[in-house]
């Protein structure tokens, strides 16, 4: 976990918010490790102290920062700034200065962007038309144009296209028949055709579903009998699958798609932004 600790520290925090338990950490503490992740040069935040930054920890840190209600620790000109340098001439964008292209960037930058209040500083629409040019003929997304339909790749291609206004390029009944036949016959959903369940596809699944108002087409109780059974109850962590190891990543997915089907005593999540519904509306609607 060494190198995606700032990722780690999202999915722990976000997961004790939506379980009313954030009083639980002391947010000075956070902020202060969050803010040593920084590479002060280029803006961005690495997985952990003296990594290499990368778009991905940089998002996590704006979650946890917003979830804190400590934005204010930002430079945010220069974490924009470091984020809108990773677009590419096609609108695509990079993870960080070594250059992999993948779907997960450009909702990454979106998602990070439109939190910070500066999606202004980039091409949107060439970034609306990078996804889009990673639509399948199933309806599906791929990491890149031509690639494999993958439900983590479909979340970042719809929440990026949600966050944009621009879900108007998506085929909502053929993208909705593919995303409800990954519910198996456990109840739980996997990622692509013929693969394993796994709880994290509740949130990578469930979210495109309700994004694009189709997710009553798989049956909610059995998904939560699904995640519910990979508990493990002594540990009260959760797991990928029944009986096997939990983790924090998974553990997180399973409250948040609780969440999403809201499951009582949980806070309610927003399915674009990945953050707590209450956290999303101090940034949108009270600033
Ligand atoms: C803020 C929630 C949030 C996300 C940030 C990093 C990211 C954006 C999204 C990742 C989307 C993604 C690709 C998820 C899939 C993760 C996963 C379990 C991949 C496993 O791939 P395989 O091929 O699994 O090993 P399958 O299940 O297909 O065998």
């Amino acid at each position: 976990m060494e190198h995606l600790r700032l990722s780690g520290a999202y999915w722990g925090l976000t997961a004790l918010d939506l379980m009313h338990k954030i009083g639980s950490v002391k947010p000075d503490d956070v902020v202060t490790w969050i803010m040593s992740c920084q590479d002060k040069d280029s803006g961005g935040f690495g997985g952990n102290v003296g990594h290499d930054p990368h778009l991905l920890y940089t998002l996590s840190a704006v979650q946890v920062l917003a979830i804190l209600d400590r934005l204010d620790a930002l430079d945010v000109e220069k974490v924009s700034d470091y984020v809108a340098g990773l677009q590419n001439e096609d609108g695509s964008f990079s993870g960080d200065i070594w250059g992999e292209v993948d779907t997960r960037f450009s909702y990454v930058a979106i998602c990070c962007l439109s939190l910070l209040h500066r999606l202004r500083k980039i091409n949107v629409e060439k970034a609306v038309d990078f996804i889009v040019s990673c639509k399948n003929l199933d309806g599906g997304f791929g990491c890149i144009p031509g690639g494999e339909s993958h439900s983590g790749q479909i979340f970042c291609s719809v929440g990026a296209l949600a966050i944009t206004g621009s879900l108007h390029h998506i085929d909502r009944d053929l993208l909705g028949w593919w995303l409800c036949e990954r519910q198996c016959k456990d109840g739980g959903l996997n990622g692509r055709p013929e693969k394993l369940t796994d709880v994290c596809y509740s949130w990578w699944v469930l979210t495109s579903l309700i994004l694009i108002d189709r997710v009553h087409w798989i049956d909610k109780d059995k998904l939560s009998k699904f995640i519910l059974n990979c508990q493990d109850l002594e540990k009260g962590g959760i797991s990928d699958r029944p009986d096997n190891a939990v983790d924090v990543f998974h553990t997180f997915f399973g409250v948040a798609g609780l969440s999403l089907m809201e499951y009582p005593g949980l806070k309610t999540i927003d399915p674009a932004y990945a953050l707590p519904v209450d956290v999303i509306n101090r940034i949108f609607f009270q600033k």
